[in-house]
Parts: structure tokens; sequence; C-alpha cells
């Protein structure tokens, strides 16, 4: 029986994760750096988890035995301070690995992001391997954590399973520092029907997944047998890509009126390093990677939620 903490789970995808894992009835104790939220469900206990100490006593309390390590400083915030979110980024998964050899952890889930790539990359259709050379600070980190996930596994044999997430969108928790945040932003506006100022030019193509189909993918990754994983780094998935002007054309067409200004700041520079696109063949044929959700799917649910 999978015994499972989250770390980050108040953030964008951990809140959606740790729901799904307590209305299955699997025992899940979400934590995170804030004080419990009056809403949370499942048990929670605030964590800093660059505190080693205070996560292996979290991980022996609960009899631990599967970590989803989501604590990351995104691409754009992680640029304000990039010492910090090395700090935050790294250690807080040294923490993790640290912890789990020592108490035998099963199954370690973490992602990593489109953020590994660079301009060397072949960015019109990025291959499952290539050259990477990433540009920003969380980039980098990421790149590094899939260096290490492959090492711990040659060294200890520990189970890290990882994969590379586009931009993750929901209409739940907001995300908050990220390059490919703007398209949650144009969604809260549409409903809103405010008018948006989009900081990536409107001709700016990026991959993206929606919420359901990057959960049903980290829980296919995860259920998989170890032997099926050719690979021992990180996975590209791919739901859609889009533009911003593609995506507020979808939006019209669906039935919500939005303005869209465009100026692009510094978060441009940034995307011009990332994928437009990207080959995710690999986590078909090993873990049956299977999105549900297209452009369309994906506006049409986003824009009926509340
Ligand atoms: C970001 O924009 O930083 C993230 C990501 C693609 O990893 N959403």
């Amino acid at each position: 029986m999978d015994r499972i903490l989250i770390t980050g789970a108040l953030g964008q995808l951990g809140s959606a994760l740790q729901k799904v894992f307590y209305d299955k009835g699997v025992f899940v104790i979400a934590t995170d750096i804030r004080d419990c939220p009056k809403d949370i469900e499942c048990q929670y206990e605030k964590l800093d988890a660059l505190c080693q100490d205070d996560l292996l006593n979290i991980v022996k309390k609960y009899e631990i035995n599967v970590i989803y390590h989501l604590v990351a400083i995104l691409s754009a915030k992680g640029e304000k301070n990039p010492f910090r979110s090395w700090k935050i980024n790294m250690e807080t998964f040294q923490n993790i690995i640290d912890v789990s050899i020592k108490c035998k952890i099963k199954k370690i889930f973490w992602p990593s992001s489109i953020a590994v790539f660079g301009k060397g990359s072949n960015l019109k259709y990025v291959p499952q391997n290539t050259f990477m050379d990433p540009t920003t600070v969380y980039g980098v980190s990421k790149l590094a954590g899939e260096k290490l996930i492959n090492y711990y596994f040659d060294k200890y044999k520990l189970d890290i399973r990882s994969i590379r997430f586009p931009g993750i969108i929901s209409m739940g928790i907001k995300p908050g520092g990220g390059v490919t945040d703007y398209i949650i932003e144009m969604l809260h506006a549409s409903k809103k029907g405010e008018d948006y100022t989009c900081f990536l030019d409107k001709d700016k193509r990026l991959p993206m997944v929606y919420m359901e189909d990057a959960i049903s993918a980290i829980i296919s990754i995860m259920s998989v047998e170890r032997s099926k994983l050719s690979i021992s780094s990180s996975y590209n998935i791919l739901g859609f890509t889009t533009t911003p002007e593609e995506f507020q054309l979808a939006i019209k067409s669906n039935g919500f009126n939005i303005a869209v200004n465009y100026k692009a700041d510094y978060r441009q520079k940034i995307a011009n390093t990332w994928p437009e696109n990207l080959d995710d063949n690999l986590a078909k044929k090993d873990w049956g990677w299977s999105p549900k959700f297209g452009l369309d799917e994906t506006i049409k649910v986003a824009l009926s939620l509340q």
C-alpha cells in the first residue's frame, strides 16, 4: 500500500494531485511551507523542505514510502533571485534524495520542465534526447535534477520518475512565476470579461497540457513497472501547442469576448529559448501517455469551470 507524501502541495500541481489521491482514498500527507489552509481535506503538515530533519521526521512519523516532490521556484520568478532559486530547487531535491535513501522510499516523482531546453535543442520539434542549453536558473536546476536522477539510479537504484512538463493549464490554484502563465491569466480575464495585457508576443508558440492530462501522466508513469522505463531521466510530454493569438481566437469562438493587448516583457526572451513543439513518442511507448485534451477541449472545460 502506498503511503504518500507531497511537498509543495499547495502549488498549482500539488493542490490538484493531493485532491486526486484523497478522493481515491489513498493515504496522503500534503506538506507546504505555508500554514495549514482551512479548506484542505487530506492530512497536512507545515514543512520547509530545506530542513532535512523536519522532512525526515515526517517521513518516519507517517511511514511514508512514496514521495511527490513538487517544490520549485518557476522560470520567470526564478530570475529575480537566481541564488535563492537554485537553493530551493536543488537543496530540497537533495534532501528528498538523502531522506529517501535513508528511509528506503520505493518511488519518487519529480517534475522537470521544457525549460531544460535551449536554442541548440531544435526548438521547432524537440526530440526526447537532444542537446540542452537552458537559459534560466530554473532550467539549469531542472537539467541538473535530471542528471541526478540518472546518477542516483545508477548508484543506489533509487527509483525517481520524471516528466518534462510544458505549461500546465488549470483554473484552480494559479501557478505564479512561470513564462507559460499567460494562458491561465487570459482564461481568468475572459471569464471576468476583462481586457488582458499579454507579456508574450502574439505569435509565440509554446507547448501546453491540461491539468487533467498532467495528473493522468503522473499517475501512469508512477504506476508502470520500472522495467518498462527505457530512460532514467525525464520524459517529454505534449497536450497541444498554441500561440497567444490562437488561444485568444479559440476563446472567442467559444463565446467569450476578450480584448488582448500585446506587450512583451523579459519573459519573451525566455520563451524564445523554449520548444515550439516536441516529440513525446517515448512516453507513449514506455508508459502509455495518451492526452485527452487538445486546444478546444481545454478551452471548453476551463471556461465551464467556476
Ligand atoms: C514555467 O513557465 O516556468 C513552467 C514550466 C513550463 O516549467 N510552467
